[in-house]
């Protein structure tokens, strides 16, 4: 088959690109990209696999996921300037999880003569000529580039997926226009190679040896670390090095991947416990983390080391990202610190003693045994509670989505996890990311059960009505536990913090954060083809998460609504 439009080309340079879904939320705009892919399937080419998408921002929370899952970018297309300002929130998780992904946005046609193949022919064209359609991204965006003319195409895309893949990762955004993806296509020096993603940075070896050295020398040394676990290699070197170097571990603020077994003996959960390991620290190691702690509940010792190691250690996105830092070094987490355990492990033979103060270390850390709470087994649901009774009902293999807001923290003391990937998080506060995350989880790991464990807010933010609907077409489901506090505890416990003697807290209640019509769980899963149920009692909960898994294991996706009550 000899390709006839410029849209035919751009589908069939996804698929050799490697893009395996395309979520399409389709308007006037993309009418030439429909029929390519139908006439690219008739005549037996490849293309991506098109996803139905009925909110942008659940297909963007998929195509994040499915980044995390494999490091391939998916293509997400959107409709001209209304859908680029649909993706929403999800723009920003993006951005401050440094997942790649690809954006292409329709952009109002340019010809309106009746010969212009695809041009104007509505009013909506008129009207979704604005002036500065990448605008709305432009601030979240890595990379940003129309399409202009059929002759660029095979560059343009080539060039998103490098960039949008490279470290650290993020959206290219491409718009293109109607007729042009009209246009007969410019095939004759297509290029598809020579797009090569950089490989990420390895650590410079005398950063390595002077981390090392530090660490070899210290007395009560920390990790801190957000983002080492998105890989099985960062999983694996952070634990080999808290077991060789007798190193507590601890970070997270932000949310984000397993770091190591959650009863490993140098696992830190906690966040008061963190604090007070940063606190007490001479050595901080500091990997792949925008928020390592909180200043104001931190005291560092005035002797603190502090090495920062991350593919973009400036950080100069965030403009005031001014956490004191001795060394910087521009590097990939987890090979820097599989390079800095493999140096000390050289120390380690070399000097007895460095062996010895590690051994030190270890002993007795080893000692501490990491205590998950034990809540009550009848009467009030808890969220620790609801964790516990996950722990004990999932497999190790489960895939735990983590969007629960004021009690993540309950989410990483309570679950427990030993494997690498099997708590997802997209370590950033632009709610509504679960649902369209457990769907790109899903999609990338059939084979996982996928578990979503969101705030009532956060759960109302993911559009579950699109996202339960998505799960069923798309054929991935999942199951949504949804920890109901009744509201939004977030926007209620900072105004008593505020004004601890103010009206607010006085009366404990803060305006604007009570659900008084909340919808009714149950029932929207059975609006949306999934199994849905309540449970207020701890007796009842491990039942009834059986019920939900063996709903998903049948194909159906569930929503479990736990009823915690908070403050
Ligand atoms: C898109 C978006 N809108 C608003 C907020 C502000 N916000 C942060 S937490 C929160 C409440 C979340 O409620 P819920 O998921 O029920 O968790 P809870 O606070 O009750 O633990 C809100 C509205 C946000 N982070 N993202
Ligand atoms: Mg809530």
């Amino acid at each position: 088959m000899k390709l006839k439009t410029t849209a035919e080309h751009l589908v069939s340079l996804l698929a050799a690109h490697g893009v395996e879904y395309l979520f399409l939320n389709p308007g006037t705009d993309t009418a030439p990209v429909q029929e390519a892919v139908y006439a690219l399937a008739e005549a037996g080419l490849p293309a991506p696999t098109v996803l139905l998408s009925t909110f942008e921002s659940v297909s963007l929370a998929a195509a994040h996921a499915y980044w995390k899952m494999t490091g391939r970018p998916q293509a997400v297309f959107v409709h001209v300037d209304a859908g680029t300002q649909n993706l929403g929130a999800q723009v920003h998780n993006v951005l401050r999880d440094r997942a790649g992904v690809v954006v292409i946005a329709g952009k109002t046609p340019y010809g309106e003569k009746a010969d212009t193949s695809g041009g104007r022919n509505a009013p909506i064209q008129w009207q979704q000529d604005v002036p500065d359609q990448p605008g709305i991204i432009r601030g979240y965006a890595k990379w940003i580039q129309e399409i202009t003319r059929p002759g660029m195409l095979d560059r343009a895309i080539g060039r998103a997926l490098q960039v949008a893949a490279s470290s650290p990762a993020g959206m290219a955004y491409l718009t293109v226009s109607r007729d042009v993806l009209m246009d007969a296509p410019a095939l004759d020096e297509s290029r598809v190679r020579g797009f090569a993603v950089p490989v990420p940075p390895a650590p410079a070896p005398d950063a390595v040896a002077q981390i090392a050295a530090a660490l070899a020398a210290a007395e009560s040394p920390v990790l801190v670390t957000s983002r080492i676990g998105r890989t099985a290699e960062g999983f694996a070197a952070a634990t080999d090095f808290a077991d060789l170097a007798g190193v507590l571990v601890t970070g997270r603020l932000e949310g984000g991947p397993v770091t190591m077994p959650t009863r490993h003996p140098m696992n830190v959960p906690g966040r008061p416990q963190g604090a007070a390991a940063i606190s007490a620290a001479d050595v901080i190691l500091l990997i792949e983390s925008d928020v390592p702690w909180l200043p104001a509940t931190v005291t560092l010792r005035p002797d603190v080391q502090v090495f920062h190691v991350d593919p973009d250690p400036s950080k100069a996105s965030m403009p005031l990202w001014s956490y004191p830092v001795d060394v910087a070094v521009q590097a990939d987490g987890p090979a820097t610190l599989a390079a800095v355990t493999a140096e000390l492990r050289r120390l380690a033979d070399e000097q007895p003693a460095v062996a010895k103060r590690l051994a030190d270390r270890v002993a007795l850390l080893r000692a501490r045994q990491v205590e998950l709470p034990e809540p009550p087994e009848s009467g009030p649901l808890t969220p620790i509670g609801v964790m516990r009774a996950l722990s004990t009902v999932i497999d190790a293999e489960d895939i735990v989505v983590e969007e629960a807001v004021t009690n993540s923290a309950a989410v990483y003391e309570g679950l427990e996890r030993s494997k690498p990937g099997t708590i997802m998080a997209p370590a950033a506060p632009g709610l509504g990311w679960a649902l369209g995350g457990s769907l790109g989880v899903k999609l990338a790991r059939p084979d996982r059960r996928v578990i979503a464990v969101t705030g009532d807010g956060a759960f109302l933010f993911g559009v579950p009505t699109s996202a339960f609907m998505m799960a069923a077409q798309w054929e991935t489901p999942f199951l949504a536990v949804i920890l109901n506090n009744n509201g939004y505890r977030a926007s209620r416990l900072p105004v008593y913090g505020l004004f601890p003697d103010g009206v607010s807290a006085r009366r404990r209640e803060a305006i604007g954060t009570r659900f008084t019509k909340a919808p009714d769980y149950p029932a929207l899963a059975a609006a949306c083809h999934a199994h849905g149920e309540r449970v207020e009692k701890a007796e009842d909960l491990v039942p009834a998460l059986r019920r939900a898994l063996a709903a998903l294991d049948s194909g159906q996706a569930a929503i479990l609504e736990c009823v915690v009550e908070q403050d």
